[in-house]
């Protein structure tokens, strides 16, 4: 060393001292050092791509000063922190985001346009991380926000996919898929961290050994992979606190493979390796359905054995005694599928910290919590004793041993109740046996949580019953929430301003509880007229958009009716067409002078369908097949036009919901568990028609049932309904949805074969999801919707009301109750540069 330690110190203080300057030059100087020195562009001349990777470079050097300065102060600290575990993170694009959070848009956008580029051009630039499939995976990105806003001390974590979600694009009416190697340009705002890897063992076998006559076992053998880390800074709204995402991306490990050597085998050496990299390639791209695939288990397992390590190499820093362990962290699993994370965490203290049984239990029970999304059974991941057995060995043994005590409990207090044990048990007997991984997660957990009222009143009485007999105080409610910066006020600026304008300060984008005070202009004329307007430029933006990706024009003076989701049979996107086709049957039976009476629909459909997801492809297509013949039959014209929104994602969210009046939220009762996109709507100024599911029953109680278009079957209905349409005693399908039935089959629309099993199956009256049941009512809440809509006075009212009851919606409000009641976590804000 050439300096004593303290004048080092103080060198380095000196030169750091200084933050990024918030002036015009401070930021041009920044973007034009990173054109030259980061990406080795020439300074006199760089495309707009160019300026956007450079403009996040300087605003990632920003965000390193108070990242580091956050993760010190924690550190110094010693503060409890929350880690959220997700295989999913559907981040959308980050520059508006961030520019938003630290409050520095308009700086940035006058420093751009004088060296001459514009700053909404550059937000163009980026692509979308979509490293998520929908709801569950925005959800978890809307909480980093809210967490990072809400100054509480936490990091998400999951795995850097080479590839997110596929682009969709539609040949002939069709969905294909096109990977996403959303990583060819570079990721700015990612830091590779070469110094944090960890090894990750598979398959090997356990050793027994006994130590001071206690029986240890050891896992061995097998291979290893490395697991890299890289992060990403997560800035708050109006704080310096600035929290982190952490990925990981599998590598080969660095050891000389020998036997393969000795054997001159170089090439399959290298091969051995490859398939390391291979394990965080691609996000699997189901939502709401499990894929029982080796490699699944393999990136769950990677990235849960990577993230506890890190949890505890962290814990370990500041702390000595495991029994603090739950006071300085709290991990929440985000579904089941980081679910092997806590038995990788028993793993290691008891086979490596060498603590007894009683205790790792208890350490690891209250720190870990798990949330249900989901009760279809297709969800409820199972992984075969087998597959566990052979990739985590010792993990089946822990598992088998997690089960036995908790059998062995059950039956004290239930004797002889085999019935009761069979299905509390982590495992399902029969010829493959399964490892049924919410028991799992139940048990380990402190707390479990339901993602709205009726979803968590559901599991309570359904699939977790016995437990929630068993465990009367686990289970309870978290209803989601939607972060407000992102979904209102980088979505819809314009909006945003009108309501800052109306509230005379912007704090209601920190505090969305303020926004109630906007019902006091829901009759104001000026105010109305400013909300029309702005309701009006972002259907303009968005007919143009749809001008530019289908080359298919839309009228602005239309209702813009949307149901953008991922395409399930239960969200019934099938509904949605069929009455839209009977709404074209309806205008071609009418007169042109009756036709002109009829309020102007522009229907638009988006979403993506699991590549192996047939009877989803086919709703896609038959959405397609409906537009062509409408959108060219002259006799229509502008009445109606029917839109498939190809690629639905984040980005493409950030257009139409600002541009929507009337959103779809019809899954069949009961199996729908929250939904968030209900609620981004409703802050956006759009109205519901929809099912008593998830949260629309949460939005009905606040913003009124009079101000939504609710109908069809109740929860406590639909077992009694679904019987009776299987038992045959359907009532005959209503003359309306047969006529619409018979234009599929008969070709009105081409050729739609591919959806000609499903017309059918509805028809015999196999409707599982209640279709032709709910079809009549369906029919009757659009009937008001066109009602409605012909009183705009009233419709205006009803969209300003909304919008100003939708606080409870705000993911800030989520992030509150989670840190309260199950986290026990407190917020730490850190002091800022000025401070100290
Ligand atoms: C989901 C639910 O389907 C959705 O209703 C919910 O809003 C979301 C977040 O809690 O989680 N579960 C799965 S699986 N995918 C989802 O989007």
């Amino acid at each position: 060393f050439i300096y004593h330690n303290e004048d080092k110190a103080k060198k380095i203080w000196e030169l750091m001292q200084t933050y990024q300057g918030v002036d015009q030059k401070s930021i041009q100087r920044s973007i034009v050092n990173h054109v030259e020195y980061t990406l080795a562009m020439t300074r006199f001349n760089f495309s707009d791509f160019g300026c956007y990777q450079a403009t996040a470079f300087s605003m990632r050097d920003r965000l390193l000063e108070s990242w580091n300065d956050t993760n010190q102060y924690f550190t110094t600290h010693n503060v409890k922190r929350v880690y959220y575990l997700s295989l999913e993170f559907l981040l959308g694009r980050l520059m508006q985001n961030t520019l938003n959070n630290i409050n520095m848009e308009k700086n940035y956008r006058e420093a751009l346009l004088d060296i001459g580029y514009d700053l909404e051009r550059l937000y163009d630039e980026e692509v979308d991380p979509a490293l998520g499939n929908g709801g569950l995976g925005r959800l978890a990105a809307c909480f980093l926000d809210s967490l990072a806003t809400l100054e509480v001390p936490a990091w998400g974590y999951g795995i850097r996919y080479d590839y997110g979600i596929f682009k969709q694009v539609i040949r002939d009416g069709y969905q294909c898929e096109v990977p996403d190697f959303w990583l060819s340009g570079g990721n700015p705002w990612e830091i590779e961290r070469p110094e944090v890897v960890y090894p990750i063992r598979f398959y090997g076998y356990t050793e027994k050994y006994e130590e001071n006559g206690v029986e240890r076992a050891q896992w061995k053998g097998g291979e290893i992979v490395m697991a890299k880390a890289y992060d990403t800074p997560v800035p708050g709204y109006n704080t310096f606190n600035c929290n982190n995402l952490r990925l990981w991306k599998s590598l080969p490990a660095q050891e000389f493979d020998f036997q393969s050597f000795n054997k001159g085998d170089y090439l399959s050496s290298v091969e051995m390796k490859q398939r390391a990299e291979y394990i965080t390639s691609v996000l699997y791209p189901n939502d709401n359905s499990q894929e029982g695939k080796e490699l699944r288990l393999k990136q769950q397992y990677f990235f849960c054995s990577a993230t506890v390590r890190d949890v505890i190499r962290r814990f370990k820093k500041n702390n000595s005694d495991w029994k603090d362990f739950p006071k300085k962290a709290a991990l929440q699993l985000n579904d089941t599928h980081p679910a092997i994370a806590a038995v990788e965490f028993l793993r290691i203290l008891i086979d490596e910290e060498k603590l007894d049984w009683g205790e790792a239990w208890k350490i690891l029970h209250s720190s870990f919590s798990y949330t249900n999304h989901t009760v279809l059974p297709e969800a409820l991941e199972t992984w075969s004793v087998g597959l566990i057995s052979h990739l985590l060995p010792r993990h089946m043994e822990l598992i088998f041993l997690i089960n036995h005590y908790f059998m062995e409990d059950i039956a004290k207090k239930y004797p002889g109740d085999y019935q009761r044990m069979e299905e509390m048990s982590i495992i399902a007997e029969g010829d493959d046996k399964q490892v049924r991984m919410a028991n799992l997660c139940i048990l380990c957990s402190h707390k479990v949580n339901g993602v709205a009222e009726l979803h968590t009143k559901l599991i309570q009485e359904t699939i977790f019953k016995r437990f929630h007999e068993y465990f009367p105080n686990k289970i309870e409610n978290k209803t989601n929430g939607v972060t407000p910066r992102r979904w209102i006020h980088c979505a819809n600026p314009k909006l945003s301003d009108l309501i800052t304008e109306a509230l005379e300060d912007s704090e209601w984008i920190g505090e969305l509880e303020r926004i109630e005070y906007l019902e006091n202009f829901a009759e104001d004329e000026e105010f109305v007229q400013k909300w029309i307007d702005i309701k009006k430029q972002n259907k303009e933006k968005l007919a143009a958009k749809v001008k530019e990706v289908l080359g298919i024009k839309i009228p602005v003076n239309a209702l813009y009716d949307v149901q953008i989701k991922r395409i399930h049979e239960y969200k019934r996107q099938l509904m949605n067409i069929l009455y839209v086709i009977h709404r074209y049957l309806t205008l071609k039976d009418m007169t042109p002078g009756e036709r002109e009476k009829v309020v102007p629909r522009v229907v638009i459909i988006g979403g993506k369908a699991a590549p192996g997801y047939h009877n989803a492809k086919a709703i896609i297509k038959l959405v397609n097949a409906v537009g062509d013949i409408v959108n060219n039959d002259k006799d229509i014209g502008d009445i109606l036009k029917v839109i498939f929104y190809p690629n639905y994602c984040v980005s493409a969210a950030q257009t139409l919901i600002p541009a929507s009046e009337l959103s779809q939220h019809i899954s069949t009762a009961g199996m729908e568990a929250s939904g968030t996109s209900n609620m981004k709507f409703v802050m956006n100024g759009c109205l519901i028609i929809g099912t008593m599911d998830g949260a629309n029953v949460e939005i009905s109680e606040e913003v009124g049932e009079d101000n939504m278009f609710i109908f069809g079957a109740r929860v406590h209905e639909v077992d009694d309904i679904r019987h009776r349409l299987f038992a045959g005693e359907h009532n005959p399908i209503g003359k309306r949805l047969q006529r619409v039935f018979d234009a599929i089959l008969s070709g009105t629309f081409g050729d739609v074969s591919i959806i000609h099993p499903i017309i059918h199956s509805l028809m015999d009256g196999k409707d599982y999801y209640l279709v032709t049941e709910d079809f009549d009512s369906y029919v009757k809440a659009q009937n008001k919707v066109d009602d409605t809509y012909r009183d705009q006075k009233k419709w205006n009212m009803m969209s300003i009301l909304g919008v100003s009851r939708s606080a409870k919606f705000s993911s800030d409000r989520t992030i509150e109750e989670y840190c309260d009641s199950i986290w026990k976590v407190d917020r730490i804000p850190i002091p800022t540069p000025s401070d100290s």
